[in-house]
């Protein structure tokens, strides 16, 4: 099989913390006095905290200044580290741990890539570092996707090139990443919400390695 390496983005794919994310930003809505839907929050998938406040403050046609925004994305963050904190390991998505040992039995070397901040505590609370050959997050990057560097540095640090790795990835700004980072795509959701991945899968109860080597020959 020509896959050496799979790298994995965290939020939608590992665990479901796009939840939270939505409770945090929509106590920030609430307080500037406008409303912010799960729909809304679709847009906010795999975007940096700052970039998401940007589209926040858009939905709600609100203007601040840059001090202000700081301190928002500050109380949106101690909010939603408040919600991370009680994560248990019960939390990770269905079929993740089983096919991660399976990558592993067969010699493929694993990567996180998450645009998160706060993505080492999130893998300490559910007790799957030890998944990990590498962790690339958003403390490590200084551009967010759809730029490719979190999956580029995620490949560098596995010493494997970029045309040999595939990404699971559930949002359209992570496929775009992996995309321009020249690497293989599997989205994880809904085939009409993902665009220009090779395959789209609703997630890993049903992903094997006989299919993967059957796709990727
Ligand atoms: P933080 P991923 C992303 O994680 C989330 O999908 C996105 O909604 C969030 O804004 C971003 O992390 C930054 O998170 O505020 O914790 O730094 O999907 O790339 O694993
Ligand atoms: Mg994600």
């Amino acid at each position: 099989m020509e896959i050496k390496a799979c790298l994995f983005d965290l939020d939608g794919v590992v665990v479901d913390t796009a939840r939270y994310h939505y409770l945090a930003w929509k106590k920030i809505a609430d307080d500037l006095g406008f409303s912010f839907s799960e729909h809304d929050n679709e847009r906010l998938k795999g975007v940096s905290r700052m970039e998401s406040l940007d589209i926040l403050l858009e939905i709600g046609k609100i203007k601040v200044d840059l001090k202000t925004k700081e301190e928002l994305a500050a109380t949106k963050n101690s909010l939603y580290v408040s919600y991370i904190q009680k994560m248990t390991p019960d939390e990770i998505l269905p079929g993740v741990i089983r096919f991660l040992d399976e990558l592993h039995n067969s010699g493929i070397l694993i990567a996180l890539g998450s645009a998160s901040k706060n993505a080492m505590s999130i893998l300490d609370k559910i007790n799957i570092s030890q998944k990990f050959d590498a962790v690339i997050e958003g403390n490590k990057v200084s551009k967010a996707k759809p730029d490719p560097e979190v999956f580029l540095k995620g490949a560098i640090e596995l010493g494997v090139d970029p045309h040999d790795c595939l990404v699971f990835e559930d949002a359209q700004a992570g496929i775009d990443a992996a995309r321009n980072g020249g690497m293989h795509i599997i989205g994880i959701g809904q085939p009409e919400n993902l665009t220009n991945a090779e395959f789209v899968i609703p997630g890993f109860e049903t992903l094997n390695m006989n299919q993967l080597r059957s796709w990727y020959l």
